[in-house]
């Protein structure tokens, strides 16, 4: 029979809080923090840790992908577009072309492959974790960090304080409601944060549109993906995702260039 080692339920514990706290220790001062683990977040997380930069992906929910999972009325393919298809060969995701230029691949494949290569980049994904806020400086005006909560604890509705980490840069890559540029918006007017929100639906155009907008929304805060619909007032384009992680390769390579300076 397959003899199985004996561990106890306190080693368990030990190991659980040690090899944790000594991440969190770590985390604490990032350089980049990206907010959403959805296929711009993890696109961006992946380049990010390849060029070198300690990159934490902090999700709200216990899994991966953001809307990649529901896909289209929960339909499990997903279309990509050319040029995103050099992102999709190089991660090994497998594809049908039915026609030139235009990509078909399974959600399930796409959300744990864009995973994987965060992770397997260096990038760190915690799961279950909501950023609620920014961290600012003055002299020069900047947002440097954020601050987390368990999303269980928000879920219950307890008053209970936040942590705070440190960021270089910090990707708002929530999806359709840019929920951090939001709240650094309301919070801190200086910023000279406006969030119209987006437009109805026109992919053919939107595509394009949100990667040429995406970037840099203020000193030390990025947006990706959705997000940038919201804050630059730009059309949805539905399931279609070839925008999503090439706006996460644009973002990662402006920070990387920013960070460089
Ligand atoms: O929504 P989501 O997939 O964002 P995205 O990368 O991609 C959008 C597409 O999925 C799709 C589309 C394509 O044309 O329209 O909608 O822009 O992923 C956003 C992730 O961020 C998490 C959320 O749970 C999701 O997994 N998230 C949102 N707000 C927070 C958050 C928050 N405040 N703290 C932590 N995670």
């Amino acid at each position: 029979s397959i003899r199985i080692k004996q561990v106890n339920e306190v080693k368990i514990s030990k190991y659980i809080l040690k090899y944790t706290f000594e991440d969190w220790n770590n985390l604490v001062e990032s350089d980049v923090v990206i907010v959403g683990a959805g296929p711009s977040g993890m696109t961006a997380a992946y380049y990010l840790a390849k060029a070198g930069l300690k990159t934490v992906i902090f999700e709200r929910r216990l899994s991966f992908g953001g809307g990649i999972g529901g896909g289209a009325m929960n339909f499990h393919k997903i279309v990509i577009e050319t040029p995103a298809d050099e992102i999709i060969k190089e991660l090994k995701i497998r594809y049908i072309e039915p026609e030139e230029g235009i990509f078909i691949i399974d959600s399930a494949e796409f959300m744990a492959k864009l995973a994987t290569a965060a992770i397997d980049a260096g990038a760190k994904i915690i799961h279950g974790v909501t950023v609620d806020d920014v961290i600012f400086r003055e002299n020069p005006l900047r947002v440097a960090g954020v601050a987390v909560e368990w999303t269980s604890t928000q879920m219950s509705g307890l008053h209970v304080d936040p942590l705070f980490i440190s960021a270089k840069a910090v990707v708002d890559a929530t999806g359709h409601d840019a929920e951090i540029i939001s709240v650094a918006s309301r919070k801190v007017p200086e910023l000279g944060i406006a969030v119209p929100g987006e437009k109805s639906a026109y992919s053919e155009i939107a595509e394009e549109l949100v990667v040429e907008n995406t970037g840099k929304v203020a000193p030390g805060l990025y947006a990706t993906g959705m997000a940038v619909c919201e804050v630059k007032s730009l059309p949805r384009m539905g399931p279609i995702f070839g925008a999503m992680i090439l706006s996460g390769k644009k973002v990662a390579e402006e920070i990387i260039k920013d960070l460089r300076n």
